[in-house]
This record gives structure tokens, sequence and C-alpha cells, in this order.
């Protein structure tokens, strides 16, 4: 529509066409009222019955709300409005007329279950308070591009069908490639480290993992979005730099070009910007930390991954992002690369929120010799990764990386209560459409 005005720019003494949903119809009798949506606002349409052809009338009004409509007429300040200005219509015109009986109510008056928002989420995102959720996610996602370029990466993208996992077999999603077995990938992890022995050296993607996690749970997804950061020449020190650079250009973003989103999630007093570094925790000092708030019915030792409690009580400890650094091995993947006076311990890492686990990266193992023996140790055939190691033998640099969760950012950064929340159409072990 080339004529078309939004109604946060409908100026008093111009004459305008706005488009966009019916919000709500108010009929007082002799006067009545259109509240129209677009995606910048509402805007008031009057209607004095007396004064105004039966038809426009009939239009405005007899129309089911959540139709989709336009209308021209002159924009005019009234400060009884709800933003100080009305039109008052020459023209309405319905391009799209609403069933009255709508699954779930945009104006958000009645509460719906969050299966029932999912069911019905076109009609669920034009609530404003989830839309703001998916417009502080786009710009969380363009804040961490342009982070990425000025520390000099390269985006890519990689396959999403592939013949082996990275990330532990029992959480893959098993397909049928032309008649062979094939998998939905869990990780972008073996082909960025390929890209770290191509001329890109330094690259980053944005893009979906699957993983056929066995628990629904409020942080898990089965189709999630993966940041993910690779690099030539670094360790795991510069590796948790960089992490902490892309963390806080994404909150940064937000405070800076997000107001308004952040003032409809009730959340303009309370967002903060990290300031400070995170802390840099190592494993060791993680569980005898954990030990001492008691918090657990078990003492953690040595060798234990961190539970859910653990990482909760952990967080609470500390109260800001954090990292745990030095892992030990055995409960780090393959490509992690160990320390050299201490093969027991890895250069893994893990960044956490308080609530949840964000990140996990290290140093990766880039001798060919070393790395087939990782696999082997691991129980992995290095021969169905040929495709990969084969390059380790062709100068491969010592290189670090790291994956952070899309979804587990946004939904700490905004505090929501479950990471379906920060995913259009998210897919779970109930979920499948739309
Ligand atoms: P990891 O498996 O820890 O590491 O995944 C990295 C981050 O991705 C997010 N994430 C998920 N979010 C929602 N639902 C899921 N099912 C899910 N699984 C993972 C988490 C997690 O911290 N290849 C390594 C990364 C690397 O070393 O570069 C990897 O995939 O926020």
């Amino acid at each position: 529509m080339r004529n078309r005005t939004y109604t946060a720019d409908a100026e008093p003494g111009r004459t305008v066409t706005v488009a966009g949903w019916v919000h709500e119809i108010r009929d007082l009798g002799g006067i009545a009222f259109l509240i129209l949506r677009d995606k910048t606002g509402r805007i008031q349409i009057k209607f004095e019955k007396d004064e105004m052809d039966d038809e426009l009338v009939e239009t405005g009004l007899g129309v089911h709300r959540e139709s989709v409509v336009t209308v021209t007429g002159d924009v005019e300040e009234e400060p009884r409005a709800p933003t100080g200005v009305e039109i008052v219509p020459e023209s309405i015109e319905v391009l799209a007329e609403a069933a009255p009986d709508l699954p779930l109510d945009p104006s958000g008056k009645v509460d719906a279950e969050l299966s029932t928002r999912l069911d019905n989420r076109t009609l669920d995102l034009r609530k404003e308070e989830v839309k703001a959720i998916f417009e502080i996610r786009a710009e969380v996602l363009r804040a961490v591009r342009e982070q990425f370029r000025s520390i000099g990466c390269t985006e890519i993208n990689t396959p999403k069908i592939v013949a082996t996992g990275t990330e532990g077999g029992t959480e893959l999603f098993p397909i049928t490639y032309f008649g062979r077995e094939a998998f939905m990938n869990q990780s972008p992890q073996l082909f960025k480290q390929l890209m770290i022995g191509s001329g890109l050296e330094r690259v980053f993607e944005i893009g979906p993992i699957f993983r056929a996690e066995e628990h629904n749970t409020p942080r898990h997804l089965n189709e999630a979005t993966s940041i993910d950061f690779e690099s030539a020449f670094i360790d795991q020190r510069e590796a948790m730099d960089a992490c902490e650079s892309v963390v806080r250009a994404a909150y940064e973003a937000v405070a800076d070009n997000c107001a308004e989103e952040l003032e409809t999630l009730g959340l303009a007093d309370e967002f903060e910007v990290p300031e400070d570094d995170f802390p840099r925790i190592s494993y060791e000092e993680a569980i005898e930390r954990i030990n001492a708030t008691g918090e657990l019915d078990e003492q953690l030792v040595w060798g234990d991954d961190l539970s859910t409690e653990a990482e909760r009580a952990l967080g609470d400890d500390v109260g800001g992002h954090y990292f745990i650094t030095d892992w030990p091995s055995e409960i780090k993947p393959f490509y992690i690369k160990d320390h050299d006076a201490d093969p027991q311990l890895s250069t893994g890492f893990d960044m956490m929120h308080p609530r949840m686990e964000l990140v996990s990266g290290g140093q990766r193992e880039h001798r060919y010799e070393k790395l087939v023996e990782g696999f082997e140790q691991q129980g992995l055939d290095p021969d169905s990764f040929e495709y990969y190691t084969k390059m380790f033998k062709y100068g491969m640099p010592p290189h670090a990386g790291w994956g952070l969760g899309g979804e587990r950012l946004v939904m700490t950064m905004l505090d929501l209560p479950n990471i379906r929340e920060a995913v259009l159409f998210p897919r779970d072990r109930q979920r499948l459409s739309p």
C-alpha cells in the first residue's frame, strides 16, 4: 500500500490512510470508537452517528474484532483519545473479515494457557508484550552479528543434514537420505572447526541445531538456535573474552534500542547490562562452592557433572554471569583439548547465567594423533569422522570457540519463565505444528 501511514505517524492536520486490525469497538450511543492497531501502535477512529453517512457507520461498527481494515480520514487533535489524536473517517474498507469466535483474545483481557497461545501463535503475536519479545530477539541477533563482524569474523552457513552426530549419540534425530541413514545436525561443531584450517580463520554461524532431548523442560527445545564462534590462533581464554563481548553487545543493544519493548515487558527499571568482567571459576572451585552452600542433598565429588540444582546453587552464590573453566576431561567431548600439564583437566568451559548454562566452549584438539586417540577413548569410530580428521593432517592451526544458545540468551535476558516464549514455533516432544 503505497499511501499507507503508520498509526504512530498520523499527525493532526493531515488526511491519512491507516491500515491494521480492529482492536476494539466502543459504542457509547450517539458516538462510537473503533480502535485500529498496526505494528507501531493504535489509533482511535471516531464515529458521530448522526453526522455521518449511515453506510460508513455501519461498516465501521459492524465489523468483527481483529478484522483487517483500512481507514481514510482527517487526523485531529483529541486530548481524550488514548494517543492524543483521532481520525474522523471519510471511508473505510474491510480487507479481511475475522470470524467472531477467536481461539485466542489478542487484546490480552482473557488469559490463555501457553499451549493455546502456541497453537494460535499468529494471534498471540498481536499482543504487544509477545511482539516485544521477538523485536528484542531480532535486535539481539543483529547486535551479535555486528559484534562478530567487528572482531573479524566471517558469517558461515553449514549443512543441517549430516552423516554423524557430535554431541552424544542418544540425542540424534535420524532421517532417511535417499535410502541412507542420515541425521539432523546437533551442532555446527565439526564444520566450524574445518573452517579454521581454511583461509577464513575466524567464523561465526547463527543457525538451527536439533536435539532429540529426552526431557520436556522449560529450558530445552528440540530445535534451538545456536550462535557459534570459532577462531584460529586463540586459546580458551581469548575465546571467553570473545564470548563476553558478544553477550555484552547484545545487552547493550537492547538497552540502547529497545526501550519501548522493555517498558512493555515491565523491565524498564530492572534491565541491566552486565558491567563487570564475568568471573572465571574453575570446576574444582565450583564444586567446593556448591558443596559449601549446603543446598544439595549429596555432596559433589570431582568428576560429577553439575545438576540443575547444583547450577542454581552456584548461580545464586555468584549472582551474575560467570564462567566455569577447566572441566574434567572425561565429561567434555572429544574435540576439546586437555591441558598439556594435566590430561585429566580439559580446556573446556561453560558460561553461565545464574539461572542456567548459556554457552559451552573450549580450546580444540588440533593435533591429528591426539584427536584420533580422543575418538577412540570416547568409544567413537574415527573412520566415520574421516572427512573431519583428515583435514587435521594438512595444516590445522590451534583454535578455540564456543556455542551460545540463542533462546536461552533471550530467555534469561528477559526473565521469561519458559524457553518456548522466546521461539516463534517451538519444537518439543509434543509439538510438531504449527
Ligand atoms: P552444547 O551442547 O553445550 O555445546 O550447546 C551449546 C549451547 O546451546 C544451547 N543448547 C540448547 N538450548 C535449548 N535447547 C536445547 N536442547 C539445547 N541444547 C543446547 C545451550 C548450550 O549451552 N559444540 C558445542 C559448542 C562448542 O564447543 O563450540 C555444543 O554444541 O545454551
